[in-house]
């Protein structure tokens, strides 16, 4: 997979990318990232990138000009042409299906927003999808393009360590992942459930389900809801969640 990435801040990158699985990918072979400056393809003699509102109002918008030129340039770069994606607040929720359906594009171009926003005509006649991360707001697109990347990047074949790491995680199967220990067993007084250490697998098996759907029920109902569930693990739900 290829991710050009545009950015009036390529320096925001550097770390983020090159360690751990976004590095591990890039080092597989298994995903590119190049990073692309709006302000190269500003072709007045300040590189300006941003302007006042018209109609007024605080705040500076991102000139259409520089960011139509540059994706034109990326574009060309490589094939194929690539899922043109806008980071913004307004955007759709990133999550585990929409992280999931990306990651299956063989390219993308993720335009990262400032100021007080792009001109509208990007978002109307440019791009093809817009993500957020939360409702919250960032400076900019920067930050949260770090985190897409790296929730495609684990999809990856060869990303991982173990492919099966990615569907025993929090949210694969629509629940949050369950407790987990390492040695010692015993640390400062504290032990572990002592079934991880029966060596029978079946009853772990059925421990660990159950941790996860009675944390996501208490943490999370609003994913449980929406979770496949056994009758009986409704059951146990509700009766083991009736007691507190
Ligand atoms: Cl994608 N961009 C900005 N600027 N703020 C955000 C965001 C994106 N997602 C959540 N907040």
């Amino acid at each position: 997979m290829r991710i050009d990435i545009i950015t009036l801040f390529p320096e925001m990158f550097s770390g983020p990318f090159d360690a751990s699985i976004i590095a591990r990918g890039r080092d597989a072979g298994v995903l590119e990232i190049a990073l692309h400056n709006p302000r190269d393809y500003a072709l007045d003699k300040h590189h300006i990138v941003d302007d006042y509102a018209y109609g007024g109002g605080p705040g500076m918008v991102m000139k259409p000009d520089p960011i139509f030129d540059c994706v034109d340039a990326v574009r060309a770069m490589a094939r194929p042409a690539g899922k043109v994606v806008l980071l913004t607040p307004q955007g759709r929720l990133l999550n585990h299906e929409v992280a999931s359906e990306l990651a299956a594009e063989e390219r993308l171009i993720l335009i990262c927003g400032h100021y007080e926003g792009v001109d509208e005509r990007v978002r109307e006649f440019l791009v093809d999808d817009e993500i957020s991360i939360g409702d919250y707001v960032l400076s900019g697109g920067e930050p949260a393009a770090i985190v897409l990347v790296d929730a495609v990047a684990r999809h990856q074949p060869g990303v991982l360590g173990s492919e099966l790491s990615l569907e025993e995680e929090s949210h694969a199967q629509g629940l949050l992942e369950y407790p987990q220990y390492t040695r010692p067993a015993e640390y400062r007084g504290m032990t572990i459930p002592e079934v991880l250490l029966s060596g029978h697998h079946a009853e772990i098996a059925k421990w660990r389900r159950r941790q996860s759907i009675l944390r996501t029920a208490r943490r999370r109902p609003d994913l449980l809801a929406k979770a496949e569930l056994t009758a009986e693990e409704r059951r146990m739900v509700d009766e083991t969640l009736s007691d507190i």
